[in-house]
């Protein structure tokens, strides 16, 4: 049986996952708004993703005798001024969503629950290939400034990058 303690902290990380995928949602439209087909693919993938790793959680807790609860949607952000903006948000988000996991893990080692600390461990990987990458997203668009075709290939690689497999983990 899950702790109430624990079983509240992950509902409300689901809450978080919802929130990313939304998210992530709203910036793919926008994206494709402004005609950047390959980036918004690659932000449809990233809302994907996120809306498995709500799922991943989900399933955890029912199955760990828990009950989770399916979250309201908050309203994302919808206007961005620039990539570089947009893409800074991404890495907030990602490092807001890392300190979570890591309070997630603490509690789990305080309350001696070594099967969601185990669980957690997954997400803890996650976080830290998720802010690699916006990071290295970040860094080409520094170099890429106002360069518009410089710019139109980091769409194609953003494209290429969304054509990779998720690995799914539910
Ligand atoms: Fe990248 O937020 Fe999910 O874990």
């Amino acid at each position: 049986m899950l702790h109430k303690d624990i079983e509240t902290a992950l509902n409300k990380q689901i809450e978080r996952e919802g929130f990313a995928s939304a998210q992530y949602l709203a910036m793919a439209s926008w994206a494709e708004s402004k005609g950047f087909e390959g980036t918004a693919q690659f932000l449809y993938r990233q809302s994907d993703e996120e809306r498995m790793h709500m799922l991943k959680l989900f399933h955890y807790v029912n199955d760990a005798g828990g009950y989770a609860v399916s979250p309201g949607v908050a309203s994302p952000r919808i206007e961005f001024s620039s990539f570089p903006e947009l893409f800074e948000l991404i890495l907030e988000q990602e490092k807001g969503v890392s300190e979570k996991i890591n309070e997630l893990v603490e509690l789990s080692f305080d309350k001696k629950d070594h099967t969601t600390h185990n669980f957690l461990q997954w997400y803890v990987a996650e976080q830290l290939e998720e802010e690699a990458l916006f990071r290295s997203i970040l860094d080409k668009l520094k170099i890429i400034g106002d360069n518009g075709g410089a710019l139109y290939m980091f769409d194609k690689d953003l494209q290429k990058e969304a054509g990779k497999n998720i690995e799914s983990p539910i």
